[in-house]
């Protein structure tokens, strides 16, 4: 599984910042909210002030996003929707009310879109972003107004403690980067959960097929995506199309409700 080094190191120095801060925002992607949680959140932003961010919610279906709101809502969370376009002075009056003096730790799975909030939130461009995950790779602080300081961190995973499931949640919404998948069953598991979800998206794409061999096979002949035999080359398809989900290419989705996490 894909585990770079930045991200060990990452984790490491994020318990020292907790450390340093009043605030910590940790964002998710707002179209799997409970499989981009941070790992150890508990024990790791303990006695802290937490608001969960859920960011890119102009990606996910506003109704499922409602229901997000009220699930943490209803845990005692503070929870606030981030999406492209939102202003600087909104958020932050969201996220503390009026006036307030604020360090703040911002942080959350790869790619789910910390650096871009972190901008949001100054009202311009201080964090390098990127579609691909492992953007940031060092801790960078950033002053957002003469009171509120934050500073952005790396991605970071808990590889160990994945379900298959987990995992394939995590590829839908680009926090693991389809390129650096090498086990077959992970682009199955995330092709079913799609299929289940979105099953108008696949029919468009393929026709009706009933597995993801099928399904990869139709889509990468169609964009003529063939080997020097004129087979189709199913591993740049499947990195192509995890890669166009996940930057919602296909309109809004939502990969999980509450519903569907109970027992998960
Ligand atoms: N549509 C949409 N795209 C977003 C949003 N926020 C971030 N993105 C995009 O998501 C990608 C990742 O954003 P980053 O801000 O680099 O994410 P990050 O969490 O800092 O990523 P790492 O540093 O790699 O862990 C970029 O292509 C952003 O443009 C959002 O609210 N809506
Ligand atoms: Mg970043």
């Amino acid at each position: 599984m894909w585990n770079p080094g930045h991200i060990a190191r990452a984790k490491k120095r994020i318990k020292d910042l907790v450390k340093a801060v009043n605030y910590v925002l940790e964002v998710r992607d707002a179209r799997a909210p409970f499989a981009t949680g941070a790992y150890e959140r508990e024990k790791l932003f303990k006695g802290k002030k937490v608001v969960v961010v859920l960011n890119k919610a102009d990606l996910a279906e506003d109704k499922v996003t409602d229901e997000w709101v009220e699930y943490f809502v209803d845990r005692g969370e503070k929870v606030i929707i981030s999406k492209k376009g939102d202003r600087s002075k909104t958020l932050i009056k969201k996220i503390f009310g009026e006036r307030t003096a604020a360090n703040i730790l911002v942080v959350g799975l790869p790619n789910v879109g910390k650096s871009t909030f972190v901008n949001r939130l100054k009202g311009r461009k201080s964090a390098k972003v990127g579609a691909i995950p492992g953007v940031t790779k060092g801790v960078q602080w950033i002053q957002i107004n003469d009171r509120i300081k934050m500073v952005d961190t790396p991605g970071i995973l808990y590889t160990e403690l994945f379900s298959k499931k987990l995992a394939a949640k995590l590829l839908l919404v680009g926090s693991i980067p389809s390129e650096k998948v090498d086990d077959w069953e992970l682009f199955t598991i995330a092709f079913d959960i799609l299929k289940e979800k979105y099953p108008g998206v696949v029919k468009e794409l393929a026709g009706d097929v009933d597995s993801f061999d099928e399904f990869i096979t139709i889509y990468g002949k169609r964009r003529g995506m063939l080997q020097k035999g004129g087979e189709v080359d199913v591993e740049t398809a499947a990195i192509k199309f995890f890669y166009e989900i996940y930057t919602g290419k296909y309109g809004k989705m939502s990969f999980e409700t509450p519903r569907d996490i109970e027992g998960e």
